[in-house]
């Protein structure tokens, strides 16, 4: 059965009449009578009448056929879309998720069908596709489809391209994709916010032929930020550039995903940046080649061989490497503060001051106090681990990571490409790299004893009982 325009809104018009009916408060009946089912009529598709959509997402299961690679999503998964009428129809909800980055904090964020980054879209070269947006917020909102050709109406931009969509309102965006590549999506309405709290997902176009830029693993992760202030529960909307969390697919380290490959294979990470700093991705262990952007993949005479690449604000960077060497490879932001949770902004330097005394005397009035930082930060994870110095409550350490040889001292944007010359089905997590014998560092010698050395003692005096043991036995999330 096919529906005209006409018969849509009249049945919309009956759906909002039918929720009338059912309100028993006045303030809720006038507003009710004021939604704009009707100011919108100029907007709905001029030619193409679907089917009423119910305002329920698409079915769970992986809709994605055999006989390509597909997106494997850091901690995330790519969107089910069922096909009608030829059309690839792919169903967003815009509403307030629980997310939480790391065993440690969680906030009340908001994102898309029940995540932020929202689902993984995944199409092919040539597709139609239809997206449904049905928005659950308490404000309006859009879609922009970043660095997608489309018709301009399609553009997603509030006030710009089309009236904002309200709460309550489903609305289709329906084109036809021209291109292939690492491409983005994010609202276009009260940005600062939307963005700034977890509105962002991945839109990846494959290329028409399965074979043109093939490759055997392929990647894709979101860089974000959040003013996840310590001891609270919503990010800060207002916070223009002094954030606390620098996330992959909005997790910080050690809770995001491994990128699990075995020898031989092609891979290629799509990296997209949708925070407000630029961020120089760096792999140890391999030079890869930058192979495209959010323009699309490009021409082989303009890659270049890179270890860092640098991720500009809005923009997507695809990078390809043969994964040769096996080992627990880091791939990280190379600013160092954005491989670091919330910090204690505003703190003195202590570095190189000599703080005993200092410390003891504060315990009197601050029980447990610890002076650090006379001798670098290192210090902070172990003194957290420990139990003592607890931070606000709802905030992760600065660092918290922690590897076979001990800790980490990393959070943020910091992951691993785990490569192997056997993976499991599933490339399940394989666990810490097994060096073979004479492949890795080793203790030449200590330091002499000097008078200095019994400082540590010092540091520690009135912290007795504290577990140290913790140190090389701390559970590996
Ligand atoms: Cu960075």
């Amino acid at each position: 059965m096919r529906f005209s325009r006409r018969d849509l809104l009249t049945a919309a018009g009956a759906v909002t009449l039918a929720k009338l009916a059912t309100q028993s408060s006045p303030a809720q009946a006038a507003e009710a009578t004021v939604a704009p089912v009707h100011d919108h009529a100029a907007m709905m598709h001029p030619t193409e009448a679907h089917a009423p959509v119910a305002a329920t997402p698409a079915p769970q299961a992986d809709t994605r056929p055999a006989g390509r690679t597909w997106v494997t999503t850091l901690n995330g998964r790519s969107l089910p879309y069922r096909m009608v009428d030829g059309v690839k129809e792919f169903h967003l909800v815009a509403e307030e998720v629980e997310h939480e980055f790391a065993p440690g904090t969680k906030i009340k964020a908001w994102g898309y069908n029940g995540s932020t980054p929202g689902p993984t879209i995944e199409a092919v070269e040539g597709d139609r596709v239809r997206i449904l947006v049905t928005n659950r917020l308490p404000e309006h909102t859009t879609i922009h489809w970043h660095g997608i050709l489309l018709p301009n109406g399609m553009d997603g931009v509030a006030g710009l391209t089309q009236p904002p969509i309200m709460p309550g309102e489903t609305w289709a965006y329906e084109f036809t994709l021209r291109q292939h590549g690492t491409h983005m999506y994010h609202p276009h309405a009260d940005e600062m916010v939307q963005l700034g709290i977890g509105m962002m997902g991945l839109f990846i176009i494959h290329p028409r032929d399965p074979a043109v830029a093939r490759v055997d693993r392929d990647f894709a992760l979101i860089l974000h930020n959040w003013a996840v202030h310590p001891g609270t529960y919503r990010a800060d909307p207002s916070v223009m550039t002094e954030f606390d969390l620098w996330t992959m697919n909005s997790k910080v380290f050690p809770a995001i995903d491994p990128m699990v490959v075995r020898t031989g294979q092609r891979v290629r990470i799509r990296i997209a940046n949708l925070s407000m700093h630029e961020h120089p991705m760096h792999l140890h262990g391999y030079k890869f080649s930058v192979t495209g952007g959010d323009g699309g993949r490009w021409q082989q005479s303009a890659w270049h061989d890179e270890v860092t690449a640098l991720v500009g604000v809005g923009q997507t960077r695809d990078i390809e490497f043969t994964a040769t060497e096996p080992g627990d490879w880091a791939f990280h932001c190379h600013k160092s503060h954005h491989t670091m949770n919330a910090m204690g902004h505003g703190i003195p330097n202590a570095m190189g001051v000599d703080q005993s005394g200092v410390d003891a005397e504060i315990r009197n009035l601050l029980p447990g106090y610890m002076a650090m930082g006379e001798r670098g930060m290192a210090e902070h994870q172990t003194h957290t681990q420990m139990g003592h110095m607890p931070g606000p409550e709802n905030t992760l350490p600065m660092m918290g990571g922690v590897g076979p040889f001990g800790n980490l001292e990393m959070g943020g944007m910091f992951t691993l490409l785990k490569v192997r010359t056997r993976v499991a089905g599933g490339y399940a997590d394989p666990g810490w790299y097994d060096h073979p014998r004479g492949t890795q560092a080793y203790l030449v010698s200590g330091p002499a004893p000097t008078e200095e050395q019994p400082k540590e003692a010092d540091s520690m005096k009135g912290m007795e009982g504290m577990d140290h043991s913790m140190l090389h036995t701390a559970p590996i999330e």
